[in-house]
This record gives structure tokens, C-alpha cells and sequence, in this order.
């Protein structure tokens, strides 16, 4: 076979992908005959692709470059390690310099008695983790039984079958034959879509007594924990009204279960703090993290832990463990990328500007007329599409499909921004500058205003029923 290269003709490595390369959440059918774009390098916030075209990537990839794309440093980081120690294990008693320095650090910059950290090589590995490490503690305290996890619905925490089961997405659970038993979910703090005739105030009170009638439901003795991400992403950015959390705080306290932060994506600066939890005002006993840990530069997740849960789970043997546990070269990567996000001051620099002027210039989307909501916290936001804004009505075509049309109108403006369902998503790298953020708003309103052009000559513009 040839050499595949960059400089293949598109068509060509169009074909042999969708030949061979079974693509993730893909109608791999649909694809072959689109034929995937194909992305060849990429600089800053800015990705090239196989016809030379730059795209502006309002996603930092996959919710997860938050240095931005090229840094050196952390090529030669990775570069280094492998020349010195390219693999070793973390089990039975070894280690290694990359990995204690990594997990001193994260001690460091996480909260409270978060002190200890189990590591994985994603973020659905790192869930995986957790349900064993809840259910394991749990066991060590004597109350085995305390086996339910409660999560949310329209929540991602993984593909794995086991934080797939975390996760609400209920097109995953419909594949597959999940959820595993013993995860338990209630509803989403969704007021745009859910909170019907109620103040944003009152359903963010009403969505977190699911939590407390659903405890008393299964029984409080038979309850481990509880899981949620500080603010949903691939469920769409959904922000939590201010009643939401303070709420859930008060209900975690009263019946003693663990909460779990899941900072995959809110972690490492994307809200303006290290963590979601600081800017929310969270205290989670375990947190699970991964994406910004490396800016994706490697893979890497994990679970940080507070004292308590790792003195009682460090009572015995904890049968689990990956072979990639701890990775030198990830953790080394890591390492370099935490360096240049505290010592370059990016995240003091999205708390204090950056997230400011993108929130002013975001929400000035609102007076589209397709658009209801625009929601932001730190560098990551959302808007709600709508044929009426006052009625906060859906449309009448399948959920989605207005989403779709406003991606592809997104992509020919050379703008990564996703659709999940009929909102719209961005989470851009952290070093994005003001220039480059007036050009996301640029592309994101021409995208819109075309989306608009084309739902009124195909009919779309109905609300639903
Ligand atoms: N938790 C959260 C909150 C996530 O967003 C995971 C766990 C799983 O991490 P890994 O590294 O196993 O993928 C995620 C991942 C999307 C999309 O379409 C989002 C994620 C992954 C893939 C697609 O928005 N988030």
C-alpha cells in the first residue's frame, strides 16, 4: 500500500476511511458517501484541512484543547519522557517520577481534601473508576448495600458500558442493553426545554428534590452516590438555575452520599476556575477529570479523591487498575500543559477577560431571530434555537433537525460550532483572543442568518404542537 500522507488526494483518504476507519457516534454509511473532512494540521484555534481551508474551531477539538493547538512544549515533553521512560507500570509497588509529580500537582490545585488520584487514560475509563471506588467504599464502611448511583438524564459521563449507564443519553442506553443495574437516574435542570410554566428559580429547586424524593424512594441506606457534571456539556451547555446547586448541596449533606463532580470538560480553566466545582460553589468528594488535563495533547483522565475516601479504600487491596494507569509520557504531557496554563496565567485570563468579552459578545446572539436563550459559563456556551422565543416553543421537524442544518451552515462558514438537538454548543480553546472571538460571533451570525434563509424556504420555521 502506498504511504498515506497528507498530500493524498482527499478523495482518496475519503475512501479508504470510510473503507476501513469505523468512526465514533457515525452513521458510517451516510459518511461514506459525504465522505469525512479530513484535518491535517492545525495551529492555535485554528485547524487546516486537506484543501487548505482554515477553520476557526469554536470546540478546542473535543471539548478538550484548552491550550490550543501547537505548543512545542508539550511535543518535547512527550519527546523527553520517551526517550528516558517511555512505559512503566504503577502496580505492585512501583512508580515513577512523571506520575507523582502529576498527582502532587493535581493535589495542589484541587479543592479541599481532594488529595488523591487514581488515573485512567479517559475520562469514560475514569467513571468506570468511580462506580467501582463508591461501591467499594461503601462496602469497607460496612454498608454494602449502598450500591445505587442517582445521575441525571441528558447527561454524559462516558461510552464505556459502565459510565455509558452513568450517562442519561438515552439514544446510548437504547443500544447495547444499558443501563447497568444500580444507577438511578432523575431529571435534568433543563428550564429552556422542561421548565414549562415555572420561573427559572423554581425548577432549579424543583429539579434537585428529584434528587431528595428519589433518595427516599430507594431507600437513603441503599444510596452511594450521586453524579452530575457542574454544567452539562454534550447535553448541550445546559447552565443549572442559581437555586440548583446550593439544593443539591443541602440534600448530598443530609443524607450522607458521596457527590461526584464530573470535571471532564469543566475542568482545567473552561469555566474561569480549575475547577466547575469552584466556579459553582461545589464540594464534591471525588471528581473525575481527563480532556484539559493534556489539552488532548495525550490521553489522560482520572479520579481525584478526598482524604476519606482514599483512607478507607486504601484499607485493603483495591482490585482495579489499567495497564496505562499513570502513563509516563501522558502524565509528563500533563504536567507541561498545567505548567504553561498557571504560569502563562490563562485561566486567571478566562476568569478576567476572556470568558467576560465572550459572554457580552455571545449573548448579543440573542436578538437573532432564531435564537432564545444564549447561555455561557467561562469559555463555554450554548444557544437555544427556536421558531418563538416567547413561547420557548420546539420546532415541529424531528428534534435536531434545524441543529443540523445550522452545523453544516457552520462548517461552510469554516466554523466548528456543534448541535446537540436544536442548541448549539462552543467551547473554544482558552487562548482565543478578542479578534478571534468577534470572528466566531461574525461566522456563528452569518451561519444563522442562513439557517433562517433556508428553514423559511423549506417550511421549517413551525413550532411544534
Ligand atoms: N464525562 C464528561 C462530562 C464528558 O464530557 C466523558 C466523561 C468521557 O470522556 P472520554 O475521554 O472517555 O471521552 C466526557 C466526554 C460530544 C462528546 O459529542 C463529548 C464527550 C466525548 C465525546 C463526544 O459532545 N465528552
Amino acid at each position: 500500500m502506498n504511504k498515506i500522507t497528507n498530500h493524498m488526494p482527499t478523495a482518496e483518504l475519503q475512501r479508504l476511511d470510510a473503507a476501513h476507519h469505523m468512526h465514533p457516534f457515525t452513521a458510517q454509511g451516510a459518511l461514506g458517501e459525504k465522505g469525512a473532512r479530513v484535518i491535517t494540521g492545525a495551529s492555535g484555534v485554528w485547524l487546516t484541512d486537506s484543501e487548505g481551508r482554515r477553520i476557526l474551531d469554536g470546540m478546542a477539538g473535543l471539548w478538550c484543547v484548552n491550550l490550543g493547538y501547537g505548543r512545542e512544549e508539550l511535543a518535547d515533553a512527550a519527546y523527553r519522557q520517551m526517550k528516558e521512560l517511555p512505559y512503566y507500570n504503577t502496580f505492585f509497588q512501583t512508580t515513577h517520577v512523571p506520575v507523582v509529580a502529576l498527582a502532587a500537582r493535581i493535589a495542589e490545585l484541587a479543592p479541599g481534601d481532594l488529595n488523591h488520584v487514581f488515573f485512567a487514560s479517559s475520562g469514560s475509563e475514569a467513571n468506570d473508576t468511580n462506580i467501582r471506588l463508591v461501591r467499594h467504599y461503601w462496602a469497607m464502611k460496612g454498608q454494602p448495600q449502598r450500591d445505587t448511583i442517582i445521575s441525571r438524564r441528558n447527561a454524559y459521563h462516558g461510552s464505556s458500558i459502565g459510565s455509558a449507564s452513568l450517562g442519561g443519553m438515552a439514544p446510548m442506553h437504547a443500544q447495547g442493553g444499558l443501563p447497568i443495574p444500580g444507577i438511578h437516574h432523575i431529571g435534568q435542570p433543563n428550564w429552556w426545554a422542561e421548565g414549562g410554566d415555572m420561573t427559572p428559580e423554581e425548577f432549579g429547586l424543583a429539579r434537585a428534590r428529584e434528587l431528595e424524593e428519589a433518595i427516599e424512594r430507594i431507600g437513603p441506606d441503599r444510596v452511594g452516590a450521586f453524579i452530575a457534571e457542574p454544567v452539562q456539556g454534550a447535553g448541550g451547555v445546559i447552565v443549572a438555575p442559581e437555586t440548583y446547586w446550593p439544593e443539591i448541596q443541602r440534600i448530598v449533606r443530609k443524607y450522607g452520599i458521596l457527590l461526584i463532580a464530573d470535571e471532564v470538560i469543566c475542568g482545567f480553566g473552561r469555566t474561569g476556575n480549575w475547577f466547575g466545582s469552584q466556579t459553582l460553589d461545589i464540594r464534591p468528594d471525588i471528581m473525575t477529570i481527563a480532556k484539559g488535563l493534556s489539552s488532548g495533547y495525550q490521553p489522560i483522565g482520572g479520579s481525584i479523591v478526598s482524604d476519606e475516601v482514599a483512607g478507607m479504600i486504601g484499607r485493603d487491596e483495591f482490585n482495579h487498575g489499567y495497564t496505562y494507569s499513570g502513563h509516563p509520557v501522558a502524565c509528563a504531557v500533563a504536567l507541561e500543559n498545567l505548567r504553561i496554563l498557571d504560569e502563562e496565567g490563562i485561566v486567571d485570563r478566562v476568569r478576567e477577560h476572556t470568558a467576560p468579552y465572550l459572554k457580552s459578545r455571545w449573548e448579543s446572539l440573542a436578538d437573532h431571530p432564531l435564537v432564545g436563550e444564549a447561555k455561557i459559563v467561562g469559555l463555554m456556551g450554548s444557544i437555544a434555537l427556536t421558531p418563538d422565543k416567547a413561547t420557548r416553543a420546539a420546532f415541529a421537524a424531528d428534534a435536531g433537525t434545524v441543529g443540523f442544518v445550522c452545523r453544516e451552515r457552520c462548517f461552510a462558514n469554516d466554523l466548528v460550532m456543534r448541535h446537540v438537538g436544536d442548541r448549539m454548543v462552543i467551547s473554544p480553546p482558552l487562548v482565543i483572543s478578542d479578534e478571534e472571538i468577534d470572528e466566531l460571533i461574525l461566522r456563528a451570525r452569518r451561519a444563522l442568518d442562513e439557517t433562517h434563509d433556508r428553514l423559511r424556504a423549506e417550511g421549517l420555521m413551525e413550532a411544534a404542537a
